[in-house]
């Protein structure tokens, strides 16, 4: 199911939009959304997102950021892991964690993994998880390593808060046959929207719903326009 996500968007429970936006997001035509943030996630806050989402018939991920806001009743759980960390913690230890806390709540097949390349020093999740910036052969060979070596589901170029480089993204996209290549960072018109999704199976657009509402909105009609 989420193999055929071309657009999704991305919801921070640490972020506020008005109950009629809401609507509009869960109406859209997006193929899902994504509740997750970096910093501030509460339970209550996510659980209180949850519910008003799953009105709607969009399936729904949590990306699981933060152990305290594991919860079941989501489609799937997305578990990052940051290929580009200089911390092992960030590729590791906290996925071992979660699988350890959570095996008996939820479903194995709903939980996957998401290989990370996070692009922009200035993003929250770049500081945070002590990255360094790969050069553009680096990043392919994290493309490869996620593809032919760990098998994961998800390789994410990540530019949270800035766009990125579509070259790259294209030079990562020849090297991904199985692994789903999904790109967010600073979507905030269709026509960008467009660009990226030439080469991402799925791209995620996140803070221009917080900051530019109606024009990121529009992105979710990448292609019945
Ligand atoms: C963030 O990739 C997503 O994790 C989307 O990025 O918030 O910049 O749209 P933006």
């Amino acid at each position: 199911m989420y193999e055929t996500w071309q657009h999704v968007f991305k919801l921070d429970p640490n972020k506020t939009l008005t109950f009629k936006q809401l609507d509009a997001v869960c109406q859209s035509n997006t193929d899902a959304i994504i509740i997750g943030g970096t910093d501030g996630v509460t339970l209550e806050d996510t659980l209180e997102l949850m519910t008003y989402v799953r009105k709607y018939n969009k399936p729904c991920l949590l990306e699981v950021s933060t152990m305290e806001a594991l919860m079941p009743g989501f489609d799937y759980y997305g578990v990052p892991m940051v290929l580009n960390s200089q911390e092992k913690k960030w590729m590791m230890d906290l996925q071992h964690e979660a699988v350890k806390d959570s095996i008996d709540l939820l479903d194995r097949d709903r939980i996957l993994a998401e290989g990370y390349v996070i692009m922009n020093p200035k993003a929250k999740a770049y500081q945070l998880t002590n990255c360094f910036l790969p050069t553009n052969d680096d990043v392919v060979a994290y493309a490869e390593m996620a593809e032919t070596l760990f098998r994961l589901p998800f390789f994410y170029l990540e530019y949270s808060g800035t766009y990125g480089d579509v070259d790259l993204l294209k030079k990562v996209s020849e090297r991904l046959d199985h692994t789903q290549l999904i790109y967010g960072g600073g979507i905030k018109s269709i026509d960008q929207a467009r660009e990226m999704a030439q080469y991402a199976d799925t791209i995620v657009v996140g803070n221009s719903l917080y900051d530019h509402f109606d024009e990121a909105l529009k992105t979710a009609n990448i292609t019945k326009e």
